[in-house]
């Protein structure tokens, strides 16, 4: 097995590794490297749904996402990204082809807490369809120290699509008024111990108890901060592509850029965050 640095920001990138028949030292290897880089692709799996649930599992419990439309029939906890990302009359299905475009962290609003969220890719279109990813301990790192003292101890609450609801569209009407989910803008790493700044552009409603027009202030400014020098990663799939990231410390965002009479799809499933006994937490 050989573990490789993707960028210099953030990402690993494992080869020479079969998930199913891995050892417990190459799991060890994988997991400790994907809490250093982040983000860990494994190259070349060939998964059944079992195969990439009990991997999934490997880093915690993992459950089914809100978004009900996207389920797997016959395992709920699986997503399947990218069907029907074409109408029949051939335009775009705009909140399936956009799904996961714009810097976000997943389940900001899940009062589960997301710890990590993992990919597979199943279909991967000729040009497009990267997906990026930002290393939030380094944009921690980038800010003035006077923006780190002004947003210490300040929360901020989060719902899915953010004030706008904006793809709330993929949510039944019953999940979509759902009640905030708090989170505090600096957040420190359960098992790191990092301190990251924790910024969700896509999911958040309000910053707490500061009047709108200070809070969208606050937010250009964090805005400018979110990706550090250095701090990304561009992804470009292959088939096989078995990605886990942490939603703790990294941000993500889909291209929403391949041609759309290609198909992209992928197998998705969320790990919920626990604590050292185990138990389940926000985070
Ligand atoms: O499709 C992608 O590249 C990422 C989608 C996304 O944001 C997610 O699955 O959470
Ligand atoms: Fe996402």
């Amino acid at each position: 097995m050989k573990i490789e640095k993707a960028s210099p920001g953030c990402g690993a990138i494992v080869t020479d590794v079969d998930v199913r028949s891995m050892s417990d030292a190459e799991w060890r290897s994988i997991y400790e490297a994907w809490l250093e880089a982040g983000v860990i692709c494994i190259r070349g799996q060939s998964l059944t749904i079992q195969d990439f649930l009990r991997y999934g599992q490997r880093f915690g419990q993992i459950f089914p996402h809100l978004v009900k439309k996207s389920r797997h029939p016959d395992h709920p906890e699986l997503t399947v990204m990218g069907i029907d990302a074409r109408n029949a009359d051939g335009s775009v299905n705009k909140p399936v082809y956009t799904r996961g475009h714009g810097w976000h962290t997943d389940g900001p609003w899940d009062p589960k807490g997301c710890k990590a969220t993992q990919l597979y890719g199943l279909e991967i279109p000729s040009r497009g369809g990267d997906t990026l990813f930002a290393n939030m301990g380094m944009a921690y790192d980038a800010l003035p120290i006077s923006l780190q003292k002004r947003i210490e101890g300040l929360e901020a609450d989060y719902v899915y699509g953010g004030a706008s609801r904006k793809s709330a569209d993929l949510l039944e009407p019953e999940d979509r008024n759902l009640p905030p989910v708090r989170h505090p803008l600096i957040r420190t790493h359960r098992e790191t111990g990092r301190k990251t700044l924790y910024f969700n552009p896509t999911h958040l409603l309000r910053i707490v108890g500061l009047p709108d027009k200070e809070a969208t202030a606050l937010f250009q400014e964090l805005e400018a901060y979110q990706i550090a020098p250095g701090a990304e990663y561009r992804h470009k799939w292959q088939v096989g592509d078995l990605i886990t990231w942490d939603n703790r410390c990294t941000l993500h965002s889909a291209t929403a850029d391949y041609p759309i009479e290609e198909r992209r799809i992928h197998w998705r499933c969320t790990i919920a965050s626990e604590d050292a006994k185990g138990t389940l937490v926000t985070d």
